[in-house]
């Protein structure tokens, strides 16, 4: 018999204290050590064959965090079960315990020494991280073999459509809440979010688009200040940016200088382009939010014409301050995003799913390109082949 157990479902209320490796509190990183089963012993009298060690597996699941986790790692070690040994009463001894570790999807697996174990992408997927050790048998002398131990790191790095990135403070929770199922906290103070939250976007023909919610970024996140690294490498793996921005621009206290919104705009691209440029590469949609503010009419329509071609501003800008490629939004969308206006809201979620099908048509015609290529390729070599003969 083959027992199973889910970390995460049976120690719910035991209190464990937190041993973790979490780069902060971010809890999207988290390393402990696992155990695969030994394997129960063979009876060698009766060529009985002891039961396989534990497996240890990863699988993504639904509405799992790495921080729930994080809580259930006990002596920062997983373990999974020994095999039974062969009897008199059963030659083949019965597989130890399989362990199965959930986690949210969008997880990575290194070993320690930072080699890829795989990735757990899709809900429901299971990956094998630890092998339980063979029973004992002829081969092995009747002794039941040791199952893999190794530490791991897991890694969340979200997949999703869309993905919200901006300053702190500028209104990405409350964009979050107003399009999707999500609902994130909102309060008037920057890092109100610290940590990615997940929301669906439906429409009525039951069409669902992911979108998550970052905490904000600040100047200097690509060299991490703020956690910045943390946040950044969420942007890796989804389709489309959607930058939220303060028309009234932003300060984090009162040691920094307060950058108005046109420049929080080229901060964050800056910040993106120092960290991994062809991230720029993807599409990007641009919210000016916090129109119902003192003076916000005036201050998008002097800041709009120049937004539509950002390479323009290069003279009037630092370099420190002025990144090598320029972001090209495909909207601009001056919003109130307090006032949840059904119209605006409508809008932006007709035009987040209208780029989202031009990104999908468009890969799909890069993939046929590619396709072509290679049936080219190929079709030229065959040809010299049969040429070759003649
Ligand atoms: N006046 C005004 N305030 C807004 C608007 N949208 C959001 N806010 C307020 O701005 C503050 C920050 O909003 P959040 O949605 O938490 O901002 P955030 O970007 O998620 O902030 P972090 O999580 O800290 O990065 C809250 O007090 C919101 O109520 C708006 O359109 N107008
Ligand atoms: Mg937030």
């Amino acid at each position: 018999m083959v027992y199973l157990t889910c970390i995460l479902g049976y120690a719910k209320k035991k209190s464990i204290p937190m041993r973790n490796y979490l780069m902060s509190g971010f809890f999207d990183k988290l390393r402990f050590h696992i155990r695969a089963g030994t394997g129960g012993s063979g009876l060698s009298k009766y060529g009985g064959r002891g039961g396989r060690g534990g497996n240890i597996y990863v699988k993504s699941k639904d509405n799992v965090s790495l921080k729930d986790l994080s809580k259930y790692v006990r002596n920062n070690t997983i373990v999974a079960g020994t095999g039974y040994d062969s009897s008199k009463h059963g030659l083949l001894g019965a597989a130890g315990e399989d362990i199965i570790i959930n986690v949210p999807a969008g997880v990575i697996v290194y070993h320690e020494d930072g080699n890829l174990i795989g990735e757990v992408n899709e809900c429901d997927k299971k990956l094998l991280v630890a092998l339980g050790g063979i029973g004992g048998c002829e081969e092995t002398n009747y002794t039941g073999q040791k199952g893999e131990s190794h530490s791991i790191i897991l890694d969340l790095k979200l997949i999703s459509d869309i993905i919200l990135v901006g300053f702190p403070n500028a209104g990405k929770s409350s964009l979050i809440r107003c399009v999707s199922n999500a609902k994130p906290k909102i309060a008037a103070y920057a890092f109100t979010t610290v940590r990615p939250h997940l929301g669906k976007i439906m429409y009525d023909d039951f069409r669902e688009i992911t979108i998550a919610d970052l905490p904000g970024l600040i100047e200097g996140a690509h060299k991490n200040v703020g956690m910045g690294q943390n946040v950044l490498k969420h942007l890796e793996r989804s389709n489309m940016l959607l930058f939220v921005i303060d028309i009234q621009g932003f300060i984090l206290n009162s040691n920094h200088k307060w950058r108005n919104c046109l420049e929080t705009i080229l901060l964050l691209n800056k910040e993106i382009e120092l960290y991994k440029p062809e991230l720029l590469d993807k599409p990007a949609m641009l919210i000016l939010n916090k129109m119902d503010t003192e003076n916000a009419e005036k201050i998008c329509n002097d800041v709009l014409p120049k937004l539509k071609n950002l390479e323009n501003l290069k003279i009037d800008f630092p370099e420190s301050m002025f990144p090598k490629k320029c972001l090209n939004f495909q909207n601009i969308l001056p919003m109130s995003l307090i006032n949840k206006d059904k119209h605006e809201i409508a809008v932006l979620k007709k035009l987040i799913r209208e780029n989202l099908d031009k990104i999908a048509e468009l890969a799909k015609l890069e993939e046929n390109e590619a396709m072509k290529e290679e049936l080219t390729k190929k079709l030229k070599k065959e040809l010299k082949i049969t040429t070759s003969f003649l």
